[in-house]
């Protein structure tokens, strides 16, 4: 997968996917990244890459031509890219969406900046547009590197095999149970007795109780009726009863 950022803050986007479990997919050619810099796509002397708007009111907007000679030069590398732009009017991004992405060949994240980008950009040369949340940030860098994070662990190889069994679990699923290493006490706290005690079908019980509870408590739309087994259910209402957390 090829997957092209485009900003004109690329020492922005670069340090990070140096690094970790991304940067070793890169190095692996797992997935290929390409950082462009919108602003070696204008031909002006000063090298402008924003406007006054048209109407008035405060605020720059991206200029449109800088922006589409870059998208047109990754456009014009195969294979053919989905041009996704990163503003807070997107859909807001999901697991779900990272699974569609993580299915494309070459995706193209466009990194907004000042107020946004000239409407004719957004409505001829963008395919989708993404949001990753109700928040408000400085630009789409950081959405870009979230969005590139999410899709790139998704590809096959990019971390260990055993990871992928437990991915399908995660959407829509529940939150993790409590995870503990050494040492077993640790400023006078204990470790749970039982992932000591060696029984595995009762930290696996213990595991899944402590789920479900996490859930209930924390993150109750995610707790779907229909999803819990019998077993589940027997289990959340004895560890409500027993407040067990
Ligand atoms: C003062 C400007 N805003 C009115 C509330 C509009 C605005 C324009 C540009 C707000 C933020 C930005 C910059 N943000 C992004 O480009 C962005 C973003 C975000 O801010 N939150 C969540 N996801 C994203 S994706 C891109």
């Amino acid at each position: 997968m090829i997957i092209d950022i485009l900003t004109i803050f690329p020492d922005m986007v670069a340090v990070p996917l140096q690094e970790s479990i991304i940067g070793k997919a890169i190095e692996r050619k797992l997935i290929g990244v390409r950082i462009v810099n919108i602003r070696d796509f204008t031909s002006d002397s000063h090298h402008t890459t924003d406007d006054r708007p048209f109407g008035g009111g405060s605020g720059m907007v991206m200029k449109p031509e800088p922006l589409v000679a870059a998208i047109d030069s990754v456009r014009a590398t195969d294979p053919p890219a989905r041009v996704i732009l990163l503003s807070p009017q997107g859909r807001i991004f999901t697991q779900e969406i990272a699974l569609e992405l993580s299915q494309l060949n070459h995706i193209c994240l466009v990194c907004g900046r000042y107020e946004g980008i000239d409407e004719r950009i957004r409505r001829y040369y963008v395919d989708d547009e993404i949001s990753i949340g109700d928040y408000v940030l400085t630009g789409g860098e950081l959405p870009a590197l979230v969005v590139l994070d999410t899709v790139a662990r998704l590809i096959p190889g990019v971390l260990g095999s055993s990871q992928s069994i437990e991915e399908e679990s995660f959407v829509g699923g529940l939150l993790e149970y409590p995870h503990y290493t050494r040492p077993e006490v640790f400023k006078g706290h204990r470790v749970p007795e039982i992932l000591l005690s060696g029984n595995h079908g009762a930290i696996r019980r213990w595991r899944r109780q402590q789920s479900l509870l996490r859930t209930w408590q924390r993150r109750p739309d995610l707790l779907k009726e229909e999803k819990l087994s019998s077993e589940d259910k027997q289990l959340l209402a004895e560890a409500i009863q027993e407040r067990k957390d």
